[in-house]
């Protein structure tokens, strides 16, 4: 028997989940939509008041504007604004095979071995921490991104087959030499909904969930990501980010200003590029403060959709299969917020992410061997389900997990590595009618 798989029988034992109070439907609590077309990860929370509809209003407007040079674009930038990565608050799309054309909606982080003064990553000489695939002429360009695709195919236990793609990101034509020795780790934009509420969940709950040495022998020892504040200038739990290296919301957005856009900021007045290039020397900052707030704001209060067809029986069934196989050991279904400061939408709501917000272990095949403050390179942060049904209707042809390389709910299950995989074995040996219920009750969510 493959570690993990069912013990024969156990199948049988997997009966539905009761059918469930309708107030479990309300993923974000009292920030919960019910919007779910392609604009269901546009809503604002329904429970704002008129003045923070209308500062959310305001990021809205901010979030979707298009930066040029003389609004402080650049000069090395990836995109000219948070929607073009974030389509609608969806997903990144990782670049087809074969294509030498520039990742937009994704980033290429890179960096050094070893840790820099605060803990984070160390700078590669002349490209930062990452790759920058457009600019400001005559700024040079920092390099070109290719992309190629493996596939991989392996079976259920049944003998069914299954194939996966492994992208594989390459930088070509850099502007200066690359160094020896330099950790890439590619990722795709993860949705922006319910961060005001994840931001919101206390750090003891949080903290409360991680069995570092596997204590109590379940197979998972998640750890929680200790990184640097660069606004309290202090080191802080991590929840944002693939690897929960981001310790707020406005930290994060300030960051993608930053890095993503290269516009300035109070909290990060350097360019990206800062002595590298003439016009890349420090200015006053780009973005007003007003403005910073507003985009905050606006990503902090983005409501989250409901679940749909919750007690249909197939996914009670799918349910029962994520409770049983240990999907919930790490995309843990229920939190109760605390409170965030100046945002009293998202505080004290009953909530379901599904996410533990700490880092797992998942194995060598999705390993970036890039480490991130404490975060190894084979640690990623287990990211939330909540609206992941309706992901594909907001944004067609992106794909899940770090890098996009996913193509559906199936594929993000199969590549579970790690510490993930014993449920990943689990769900390849289960019978197909409930592996299909599991997927079900994924799209539902
Ligand atoms: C070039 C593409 C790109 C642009 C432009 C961009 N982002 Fe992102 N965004 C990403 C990627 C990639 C990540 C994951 C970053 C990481 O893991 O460190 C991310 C992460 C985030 C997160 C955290 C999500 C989570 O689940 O933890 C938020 C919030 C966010 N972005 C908001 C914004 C805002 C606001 C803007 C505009 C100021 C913006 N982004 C611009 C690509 C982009
Ligand atoms: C050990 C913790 C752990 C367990 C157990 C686990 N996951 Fe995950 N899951 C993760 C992490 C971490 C990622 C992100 C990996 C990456 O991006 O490379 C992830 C990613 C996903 C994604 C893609 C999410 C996205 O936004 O792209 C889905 C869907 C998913 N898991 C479903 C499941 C299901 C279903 C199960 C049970 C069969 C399961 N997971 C078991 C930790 C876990
Ligand atoms: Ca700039
Ligand atoms: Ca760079
Ligand atoms: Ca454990």
């Amino acid at each position: 028997m493959l570690r993990g798989e069912l013990a024969p029988g156990v199948h049988a034992a997997i009966v539905p989940v009761p059918p469930l109070p309708a107030t479990d439907a309300l993923l974000g609590g009292a920030m919960t939509t019910f919007n779910f077309t392609a604009a269901a990860y546009d809503q604002p929370a329904p429970n704002l008041t008129a003045a923070e509809l209308a500062v959310h209003d305001a990021g809205d407007v901010h979030f979707a504007s298009e930066y040029f040079p003389n609004t402080g674009l650049g000069p090395q930038f990836n995109n000219v604004y948070c929607q073009g990565c974030h389509r609608d608050n969806g997903r990144g799309i990782l670049p087809a095979a074969g294509a030498s054309l520039q990742p937009l909606s994704m980033v290429l982080k890179m960096s050094l071995p070893g840790t820099s003064s605060n803990g984070g990553p160390v700078s590669v000489p002349n490209f930062g921490t990452q790759l920058q695939t457009r600019r400001v002429q005559p700024v040079a360009l920092e390099g070109r991104v290719t992309v190629t695709h493996t596939a991989i195919s392996g079976l259920y236990g049944d003998g069914q087959r299954f194939s996966l793609i492994r992208p594989a990101l390459t930088v070509v034509s850099p502007h200066r030499p690359l160094p020896g020795g330099i950790q890439y780790s590619p990722r795709v934009a993860p949705p922006s909904i319910g961060m005001g509420l994840l931001e919101a969940i206390p750090a003891q709950a949080i903290l409360a969930l991680a069995d570092p040495s596997d204590v109590n022998g379940d197979g998972i020892s998640g750890r929680a990501n200790t990184t640097w504040d660069a606004i309290a200038q202090r080191t802080a739990l991590g929840r944002f980010g693939v690897k929960a290296s981001t310790p707020t919301i406005r930290q994060q957005v300030a960051g993608a200003y930053n890095e993503d856009i290269g516009v300035t900021s109070s909290v990060f007045p350097a360019e990206n590029c800062e002595g590298v290039y003439a016009a890349c020397a420090r200015h006053a900052p780009e973005l007003a403060d007003s403005r910073l707030n507003a985009v905050t704001f606006y990503t902090q209060t983005l409501g989250v959709p409901a679940r749909r067809n919750m007690n249909d029986s197939t996914v009670r069934m799918g349910n029962a299969v994520f409770n049983s196989i240990g999907c919930a050991n790490c995309h843990v279904s229920q939190f109760t917020t605390g409170t965030l400061p100046g945002v009293p939408a998202a505080s004290n709501q009953v909530i379901h992410p599904y996410t533990d917000l700490l880092l797992h272990d998942m194995g060598v095949v999705l390993a970036d061997r890039r480490p991130e403050f404490l975060a190894n390179g084979q640690e990623w942060r287990t990211p939330p389900l909540w609206g992941i049904g309706l992901s594909q209707t907001v944004v067609p042809g992106s794909g899940f997990l770090h890098d996009g390389r996913a193509r559906t709910l199936t594929e993000a299950i199969l590549w579970h590595g790690g510490e993930g995989l014993s449920s990943r074995e689990a769900f390849r040996t289960l019978p197909a009618n409930l592996r299909s219920a599991l997927v079900t009750f994924l799209s539902t969510l």
